[in-house]
């Protein structure tokens, strides 16, 4: 795997990267001179310049894990069932074991030790982290915090009992706390929740929501007020809140969030939830970046969330889960002393050598382009393991990132997850028309290998495959493919690829677990 080689970092060969070009200044909003980007204070940037989450381009180096210990909720939401667990299926609240604390530290520091990308430990679930006074999330903690102070920690919440640790997160040195807010109105909130429990007593209808918004914007106050960044997840459906998810926008920028992450409903009847079970759908790919691309202003819109399981291990969009369940954890040599800090002090030199090294061959890349203004943005697919390289095969791809580009640059929009095309080394025709729908508003697809099937049926089906960046960097790759593709647009030699829209996979299978 190149996400930056682990074994050219730890002594088995040669770390492959691009040799800076010439290049003045940066001029993209993700600089990552040591200070960050010129429109965020350096204290915020170092906060979030390696948590995967809050920084897309952190997504391409460094892994997140989730330690499930939290199994109680205090709300009820109606795209969630709890009870539904597969341990093949990557989406929150699905996990294959709940842990106690002491186990979820043993598993973090295994992990630690093992994966030198890890940089943050986090806790969503399967229930509510804060739920049922919220024991089992402050011990893990707690004990992170003395074990393995390196490690980013990271909470999610529905926000109900949110304003009441507030406080002890603070002590806690915890910087970063997701709120999933879906409405502010409790109108539209009482048709995504039938229930909550609150005081010592539940609570239905309008008044749930009510007391659910209210609890939200206060402990979204709170969190501005101590100083810890909020993200604000919000989960977008059709015909219920899409329209509304605008209103959401302005009222959580107001309050200091920073960073809005819309989500497509995930719902299938198999799953067992109310919206699966009534046939409520989710969003289609361009519905979707249509109501993104209207909430990014002047807040940053989160694009590349993989909706992760409860028990996440890994690099966004892998899972390396079953490689540490509790029973392997417990025949492992554990350094309880929070072993591995070298290897992750020394891939983070790395990262940081390459960071640099990145911007500014962008910036290069930007600048050729740059005249091109006015022309319309495209969408490319592409294949990678990471590293914001073009290293994977159109056959091993589990899931294509989507950039969109034009002169002002190469933005990474989403991600489209997919059945595998190649498996035990032959190919899957039926499985080739399920990747077609996913990458159907994409003009191209990056590949570092693609063989001669496939490659047809793309190109019939108005998408161009191709495999000649393999291994180089996935923007300035783009944006060199860009100024191609102007050129025979303007020649006459190719025509517009127009109008398409594309399916996002629901509850897709991103590893196989045993
Ligand atoms: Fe986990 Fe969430 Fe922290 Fe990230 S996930 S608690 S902020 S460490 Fe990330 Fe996964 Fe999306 Fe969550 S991709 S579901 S946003
Ligand atoms: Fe499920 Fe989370 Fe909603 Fe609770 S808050 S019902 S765990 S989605």
């Amino acid at each position: 795997m190149n996400v930056i080689s682990l074994d050219s970092i730890f002594g088995l060969g040669e770390m492959k990267s691009q040799p800076a070009p010439e290049a003045s200044g940066c001029t993209t909003s993700s600089c990552g001179s040591s200070d960050g980007p010129s429109d965020m204070a350096p204290e915020v940037w170092e906060k979030v310049k390696n948590h995967p989450c809050y920084s897309e381009e952190a997504h391409h180096y460094y892994a997140r894990m989730h330690v499930a210990v939290a199994p109680a909720c205090n709300i009820q939401c109606n795209y969630c069932n709890r009870k539904y667990d597969c341990a093949n299926e990557s989406r929150p609240g699905v996990v294959s074991e709940k842990l106690t604390a002491e186990q979820a530290v043993r598993k973090v520091l295994a992990v630690a030790a093992e994966i030198p990308q890890l940089s943050v430990v986090g806790i969503a679930g399967p229930g509510d982290s804060l739920a049922a006074g919220a024991k089992q999330t402050i011990q893990t903690f707690e004990q992170l915090s003395q074990l393995a102070p390196d490690i980013k920690l990271c909470l999610s919440t529905n926000g109900l009992a949110l304003p009441g640790y507030v406080d002890r997160l603070k002590g806690l040195n915890i910087d970063h706390v997701t709120i999933t807010i879906n409405m502010v109105d409790p109108e539209v909130g009482q048709h995504i929740y039938p229930w909550i429990f609150h005081d010592h007593k539940r609570w239905t209808g309008i008044e749930a929501s009510r007391i659910l918004h209210e609890r939200q914007m206060l402990g979204l106050e709170m969190l501005r007020d101590a100083g810890i960044l909020a993200k604000i997840n919000s989960v977008m459906i059709p015909g219920i809140n899409d329209e509304h998810l605008l209103d959401v926008n302005r009222e959580v920028k107001a309050r200091g969030a920073f960073l809005h992450n819309i989500m497509p409903l995930i719902s299938d009847a198999a799953h067992g939830t109310h919206f699966g079970l009534t046939g409520q759908r989710g969003p289609t790919a361009k519905e979707l970046k249509a109501l993104q691309d209207k909430c990014e202003g002047d807040m940053k819109l989160m694009r590349h969330c993989r909706q992760c399981r409860a028990d996440a291990v890994g690099l966004l969009g892998e899972d390396r889960g079953d490689e540490f369940t509790a029973e392997k954890v417990m025949q492992m040599d554990v350094d309880l002393d929070g072993g591995g800090f070298t290897k992750r002090e020394t891939y983070r030199e790395h990262v940081e050598a390459e960071r640099a090294l990145r911007h500014e061959s962008k910036a290069a890349a930007i600048a050729e382009v740059a005249h091109m203004a006015g022309e319309k943005p495209i969408l490319i697919a592409v294949a990678t393991k990471g590293g914001e390289r073009i290293n994977e095969h159109f056959g091993h791809a589990k899931e294509f990132q989507i950039y969109e580009v034009n002169a002002k640059g190469a933005k990474f929009v989403g991600h489209r997850r997919v059945d595998l095309y190649c498996e035990g080394g032959s190919g899957d025709e039926d499985g080739l028309g399920t990747i077609i729908q996913a990458i159907n508003d994409c003009v191209a697809v990056f590949v570092a290998k693609i063989g001669g099937c496939p490659s047809k049926s793309l190109e019939e089906a108005g998408i161009d495959p191709v495999d000649r960046f393999a291994f180089e960097y996935i923007e300035e790759s783009a944006l060199a493919y860009y100024a191609d593709y102007s050129a025979q647009l303007s020649s006459g030699s190719i025509v517009e690829k127009i109008g398409a829209d594309a399916v996002i996979r629901q509850g897709a299978y991103t590893s196989k677990r045993a």
